[in-house]
Order: structure tokens, then sequence, then C-alpha cells
């Protein structure tokens, strides 16, 4: 087949999570051949769905078996670009592709609007489609939110437009990928560990513009406008969008605000006179409640339990912290992100939060990041299971119990979902639990 104007027979993909079975499966419905090559030692079924389909494999390291007699290698967005096999295949000269500008190149002229940002990004992506939807913009919803860009290409014609949620990762490796619609929702610290350096963060962030024209539309926060002095794209600053019109507004909390106004002012650049005016809340709960983002779990003894498991920054904690009035005792741990807590510790300390229980790998860290905000009402533990028992021998009745843990899963966890569906069973198995009582 033809990709990026060279012919293709044979491919190697790197990584063999949900991306690379995508790719696979693409690649493999156009009889091209291709090899698999994985870190890590693959699962049973992984090994079963290759054999099955005859396709050669490499697992637990990456070796010049991929490249032996590829023509194209196409990357997982986990998939560093500093891999050594990666310099191996340049100096051989083997072209390398991520799966969003895969994706990108082979997918039907389809209008895209790709959403980025430290957070937020599942939450607008879901409002755009919605907006979308009612006014009768068919729509699919794709990328970062766990739905492979390349796995929706074959069905796009029958679509209006692409909504794409887009990654600091995704972005870093694409070299072509050009969105009509492009949102950059906030940029916080996250995702160091790979990117090593605020600057670069923020670069690979950018390139969500780097292919736009005057055509074409950049939506972004004013606290950014000046970052990115050559966006060609007409600016839009969605923070100054006014939604008065929407009587429900008043009551989102300030980050659901601001991924509204974003995703309103993607809707407008996408269609001609779009008119948010009649929208109702209930046609935006989905998006407004994701699973394990600010999710009511329920009550104990007057308590009121929220999983927000997805908070894996110190931003995003913070956004939490800003969603309610009540009095709080706050759950936090996992593995910490290096920078962005000084803030989360001052708001934690004014917002005078109950107690503060701290687990996992991070908890000695997030105590010094608590110190110079002067503030000491915290406890350590190792486990999420000890957290939990000691931050509702603190709480009151009236308190909200808000798991929050501003930091990734992975110290303890596979993933937020694993995380939050353990924080889920513990919740539920109280003997004093009682559901919620009306929606979420
Ligand atoms: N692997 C290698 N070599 C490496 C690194 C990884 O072989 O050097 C292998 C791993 O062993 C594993 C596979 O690659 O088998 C995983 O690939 P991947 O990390 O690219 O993950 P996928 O399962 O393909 O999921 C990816 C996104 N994951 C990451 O970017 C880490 C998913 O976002 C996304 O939903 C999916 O593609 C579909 O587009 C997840 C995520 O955590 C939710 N994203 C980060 C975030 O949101 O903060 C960026
Ligand atoms: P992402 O896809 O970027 O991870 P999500 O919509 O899944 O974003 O939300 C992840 C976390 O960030 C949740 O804890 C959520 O409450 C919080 N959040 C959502 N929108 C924002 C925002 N605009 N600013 C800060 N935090 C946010």
């Amino acid at each position: 087949m033809r990709i990026a104007n060279r012919e293709v027979s044979r491919i190697t993909v790197v990584g063999f999570g949900r991306t690379g079975h995508a790719t696979t499966e693409f690649f493999l419905s156009r009889g091209v051949r291709t090899f698999v090559s994985d870190s890590v030692v693959l699962s049973d079924s992984d090994r079963a769905f290759l054999a099955r389909r005859g396709i050669p494999y490499e697992e637990g390291r990456h070796t010049e078996a991929g490249l032996a007699d590829a023509e194209l290698i196409v990357l997982s967005p986990g998939v560093s670009p500093t891999l050594p096999l990666l310099a191996k295949a340049k100096e051989r000269g083997i072209p390398i592709l991520s799966e969003l500008d895969l994706a990108y190149q082979v997918s039907p002229a389809v209008p895209i609007i790709a959403v980025t940002g430290t957070n937020g990004k599942s939450t607008t992506v879901k409002l755009i489609e919605a907006l979308l939807l009612q006014n009768g913009v068919k729509t699919v919803a794709a990328g970062n939110i766990g739905i492979p860009f390349i796995s929706v290409v074959d069905r796009a014609t029958a679509y209006n437009a692409i909504v794409l949620e887009v990654s600091s990762f995704q972005l870093e490796q694409s070299r072509v990928f050009h969105p009509q619609v492009a949102v950059l929702l906030n940029i916080t610290p996250d995702h160091l560990d790979r990117h090593k350096t605020m600057v670069a963060y923020t670069a690979a962030k950018g390139r969500l513009f780097l292919h736009q024209t005057c055509e074409d539309t950049a939506i972004l926060p004013s606290d950014l406008a000046e970052t990115f002095p050559k966006i060609q794209a007409r600016r839009v600053l969605f923070d100054r969008l006014d939604l008065s019109s929407l009587p429900f507004i008043v009551d989102l909390p300030p980050h659901h605000r601001a991924n509204l106004q974003a995703a309103i002012a993607a809707c407008s650049a996408l269609v001609a006179n779009f008119d948010p005016s009649h929208t109702r809340l209930e046609d935006l709960q989905e998006a407004l409640f994701l699973p394990f983002r600010l999710c009511r779990e329920g009550e104990i003894n007057g308590v009121r339990i929220v999983n927000d498991s997805k908070s894996t920054n110190a931003a995003s904690t913070l956004a939490a912290l800003r969603s309610f009035n009540e009095p709080l005792v706050l759950i936090l741990g996992g593995r910490h992100k290096q920078a962005g807590y000084v803030q989360l510790g001052q708001a934690i300390a004014a917002c005078a939060v109950r107690k503060t229980i701290l687990y996992g790998e991070a908890a000695a860290f997030l105590r010094e990041t608590l110190k110079p905000a002067g503030y000491t009402r915290v406890a350590v533990f190792g486990d999420l299971q000890s957290a939990f028992e000691a931050a509702l021998a603190v709480a009151q009745s009236g308190d909200v119990l808000l798991f929050s843990p501003a930091c990734s899963s992975y110290d303890q966890y596979q993933d937020y979902l694993r995380r939050g569906e353990a924080f889920s069973r513990l919740v539920r198995a109280h003997p004093s639990f009682s559901p919620p009582q009306q929606g979420r």
C-alpha cells in the first residue's frame, strides 16, 4: 500500500498495546506483512492473537530483528523517541512514523478537531462530541481517550467530523498531523520523566499548531496566548467566551466551565452559526461525569466519598479542591510527577483541609512539599486501604472525603482505572456504605 508517498509492503510495529493491536489489524486487512516488537513479555492472549494471524514477533526486548526487512516502522505513543532501536533504524534509512501521523495520512478528508492539554482532554473531547451530535454533526471521538485513531479511519467517511484527544507523547512523535481546529486547554507540569523539562513538554504540546494555516483555528487560554508566537491559524482565546446564556454554567466547577468554553469555541470554529444556547445540562452529563473524574461513590456515616483517581498531577487535584465548599479530608499518593506541587500545598493550607492522608511511593515527597505552606495536618500510610481507613476515621458527617491522588498510579496499580476500581471496592465494602442519593 502507499503511505507518505512510498509503496510499503513490510512494516514493523513497535509496542503491542492498544495502538500496536489496532495498527497491526489495519495493516493485516491490507495484506501488508507485519512484524511486532515489544519490550515486555507478551500475554498469552497477545501471543495467541499473533499466532492465529501468522504474524512474527519478538518480546521482552527490541532487537535488530525488527529492522531486518522493514520498509517502515510505526511507533506506539508510549515508546520514547530516544529508544536505541530507532537510532539504528535511522542509520539504515528506514522511515519511522507515529500512529498519529499514519492514521492522519490514511484517513479520508474529514475535518479534525484535536484537543490537547495537561488536564481536561477527555472531558472536552466528550463535550465536543455531545455538542456536535446535538447539532446534527455525525462525529467520532478517538485518540488518547482510549480508541486509537488508526482503528476509526476505515469508517471515518460515515462521519462529518473526527474529534481526537492528542497527548504530548503523540505530538512529540508527530511530523505531519494537521487538524483544522486545534484546542490547547492548559499546560502544567506532567510527564517530565519522558519530556525532562517543561520547555520540552510545552514544545511537544505546541506541535499541535505546527502545520495549521490561516484557514484553520487555534483555540487556547489567554495565559498561553503569547507562548506560541509562530501560530499561523486564527486564534481564539476560549476563556473570553461569554457563556451566560447557559443558566447551568454557574453550578459547574471552574475547570468544567473552562472545558465547556473550549468545547463551544471548537464547535463554533467547525460549524457555521453554531448556537449553544439551547444546550441543557442533561445533554452534557456523560461528558461532565466520566468515570473516576470527581465521581460521587456514595456516603458512609454522612461523609460523601468522591473518587477522582484520574487526577494524576497536581493541577487536577487543585481543580478538585476548587470544586467543593464542604470541609475536606484529602487522600493523595502514588508516584509523583516531580513538579507543580507547591501551589497544591498552598491551596491545601488555604482551604484548611481537615486532614491530608498520604500514601504510596510519593508520601515522603508530598509531606515535604506541604511543609513550606505551613500545613502539618498530615498522616502517612503505605497503601490505599490503610489511607482510606485513616481518612474515614477523621472525617465528620457533612465532610467530603476526596480521593484525588495528584500522582500516577504506577507505584501500586496498572493504571488509574485499576486504582479507581480498587478505591471504589474499598468504599462499597464498608458496612455503612450507602449509594449516592440521586444522579451522581
Ligand atoms: N512498549 C515497548 N517499548 C517501549 C515502550 C512501550 O514495546 O519502549 C510497549 C509496552 O510494553 C506495551 C505497549 O508498548 O505493550 C504499550 O504501548 P503504549 O504505551 O503506546 O500504550 P497503548 O496501549 O498503545 O495506549 C496508547 C496510550 N498510552 C500512552 O500514551 C502511554 C493511551 O493513552 C491511549 O488511550 C491509546 O494509545 C489509544 O490512543 C493512555 C495514557 O496514559 C490513556 N496516556 C497518557 C496520558 O493520558 O497522560 C499520555
Ligand atoms: P485528561 O484526558 O487530560 O487526563 P480528564 O478530562 O480525563 O483529562 O480529567 C483528568 C483529571 O483532570 C480529572 O481529575 C478531572 O477532574 C481534572 N480536570 C478536568 N478538566 C480539567 C481542567 N480544565 N483543569 C484542571 N483539571 C481538570
